[in-house]
C-alpha cells in the first residue's frame, strides 16, 4: 500500500464527501493500456492501482468478447486504503487470450457494490495453460540399501511449455524429500519437454533413506509468469537403509600346511595351500546381498574371481551391490583377485526375484569366512604380504575393510 501522485487527482473529490460516510471505492486505473506477456521485457506487466474508502471484499476481473469473467482477485477482504498490484496477465493460472477486455475493479460491503471499468488490449499471448503432460514413477517400489536391486526410482516428468520443475516425496507426517534432477540429459532445466529425476533416497550419499512406507509424489512446474501445474503419484520405500558391515575385530587368521602363521612370516611349499579365516559381522540394519563362490574355495595363485569354475564356466565376476570378501597381495596384477561369499549358504538367506535366487546376511548375524589359495608359482617378490578386504562392489572397499591384518607369506620352492 502507498500513495502515489495520481491519487491526488481525487482529494478534491475526497474532501467534497469528507460529511458523507466514504465511498466504498474512490479510484481504480490500469495503466498502460495494453499487455504484450510475451516475456520481451515491453508492457509485460501492467500496474493496477485502487483506493478503498472503506473496508470491503475486492475483485478484479477482465471480461472478454464471449463475456466470461477471468478473475485476478476474488471476494478478498481489504481494509481501507491505496492500492497497488502488477498484473502480468495471468488470471485464474492462465494467461489471458489475445482480446480487447474490459477491467473490472470492484468493491462489496453489505449489498452495495462499486465498480470502476476501464479497457486493457492483450496482444502476443500463448493462453495455452502451463500442463504436465507425462508423469511417471519407475518402479513403483523401491528398496534403496544399495544391494544392487530396485536401489532406485526414475521420475519422468513432460511440460508443454518451458518452466521449472521440482519433485518431492511427501510422506504421511508431511516431511518433504527432494528428488534431484538427473544431471546429464539431453534438455536444459526448464526447457519444454521431458525431463528424468533420479532417486536413490539419499542411500548413495550415506545417509537413511526416509522410514519405509508409500510416499506421495509430486512434481510442481511453474513458470516465470506464475503460471503452475501439479501432478502426483505413489512411491513406496521397503528395506531401505545404508548397508554397513566388516571383518569382525579386523582379525584375520592364515596358515599354511606346514605353520601356523607364527614368527614373522607363513612359509608355504610351492604347490602348497595357504588358508585363511575371518568372520564378517553385518552391523547395520539392513540384509547385505553376497554372490559366491562360497566359503571353503580355493583358488591357484595365478587365477582370478572370473576365471571359469567346475559347473560354472564364466566364474565369479563382480555384481553391482554384491558384498565379497576378498584376499589380496602385494604383486597381485588386479586388486582382490580371490573373492568368497559373505557366509556359507546355511548362514544366509535366499530370496527369488525374476527367477533368480539372491543371497543375503541378515542384519546382526555374523558369519565364519574361509578359504584358500594354491601357490603355483613363486611370485617376483619374495616374502610379501598376504591381506583380506571385504568388498562393497563397484560401491567401495570402506578404509575399514581394506587391507586388513596383512600377514608376510613366504613361498618355498623345493
Ligand atoms: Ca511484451
Ligand atoms: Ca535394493
Amino acid at each position: 500500500m502507498k500513495t502515489t501522485p495520481w491519487v491526488l487527482f481525487w482529494l478534491g473529490g475526497i474532501a467534497l464527501a469528507a460529511c458523507r460516510p466514504a465511498p466504498l471505492l474512490v479510484a481504480a486505473a490500469v495503466r498502460p493500456d495494453r499487455l504484450t506477456p510475451n516475456g520481451d521485457g515491453r508492457d509485460d506487466v501492467v500496474v493496477i492501482q485502487y483506493r478503498l474508502g472503506r473496508a470491503a471484499r475486492l475483485s478484479i476481473y477482465f471480461v472478454g468478447p464471449d463475456g466470461v469473467p477471468h478473475y485476478f482477485r476474488r471476494d478478498q477482504p481489504r481494509p481501507p486504503g491505496d492500492y497497488e498490484v502488477l498484473f502480468n496477465g495471468v488470471a485464474e493460472n492462465r494467461l489471458l487470450p489475445d482480446g480487447r477486455y474490459t477491467w473490472v475493479v470492484e468493491a462489496r460491503d453489505d449489498g452495495e457494490v462499486a465498480r470502476i471499468t476501464g479497457t486493457l488490449t492483450v496482444s502476443g499471448s500463448n493462453p495455452q495453460p502451463l500442463t504436465i503432460t507425462g508423469f511417471s514413477i519407475s518402479p513403483p517400489e523401491i528398496t534403496p540399501n544399495r544391494d544392487g536391486l530396485s536401489d532406485r526410482a526414475t521420475i519422468n516428468v513432460c511440460i508443454n511449455r518451458p518452466a521449472q520443475l521440482s519433485v518431492y516425496l511427501e510422506g504421511p507426517d508431511g516431511v518433504r524429500y527432494p528428488v534431484p534432477r538427473k544431471t546429464i540429459q539431453l534438455r536444459k532445466p526448464g526447457e519444454e519437454g521431458c525431463h528424468l529425476f533420479d532417486y536413490d533416497a539419499g542411500v548413495d550419499r550415506g545417509q537413511e533413506p526416509p522410514p519405509d512406507g508409500t510416499y506421495t509424489v509430486y512434481a510442481v512446474a511453474e513458470d516465470l509468469l506464475g503460471l503452475r501445474d501439479v501432478a502426483t503419484g505413489t512411491l513406496r520405500i521397503r528395506e531401505g537403509g545404508v548397508p554397513r558391515a566388516e571383518i569382525l575385530n579386523g582379525q584375520v587368521e592364515f596358515r599354511s600346511d606346514r605353520s601356523q602363521g607364527t614368527g614373522d612370516y607363513i612359509p608355504v611349499s610351492l604347490g602348497g595351500y595357504l588358508y585363511f579365516t575371518l568372520t564378517v559381522h553385518n552391523y547395520g540394519r539392513v540384509p547385505i546381498r553376497t554372490s559366491g563362490p562360497p566359503p571353503g574355495t580355493c583358488y591357484d595363485l595365478d587365477e582370478t574371481f572370473n576365471a571359469p569354475r567346475p559347473g560354472r564356466p564364466e566364474g565369479w565376476p563382480e555384481e553391482s551391490g554384491a558384498w565379497r570378501v576378498g584376499i589380496n597381495f602385494d604383486t597381485a596384477l588386479r586388486n582382490y583377485p580371490f573373492r568368497w561369499a559373505v557366509g556359507r549358504p546355511e548362514d544366509l538367506e535366499v530370496r527369488v526375484l525374476d527367477g533368480r535366487p539372491y543371497y543375503y546376511l541378515p542384519p546382526g548375524r555374523t558369519a565364519l569366512v574361509t578359504g584358500c589359495i594354491r601357490m603355483t608359482y613363486v611370485p617376483p617378490r619374495n616374502p610379501q604380504y598376504f591381506w583380506a578386504g571385504l568388498i562393497h562392489e563397484d560401491v567401495e572397499i570402506a578404509p575399514l575393510n581394506d587391507r586388513v591384518d596383512p600377514h608376510r607369506v613366504w613361498i618355498q620352492g623345493p
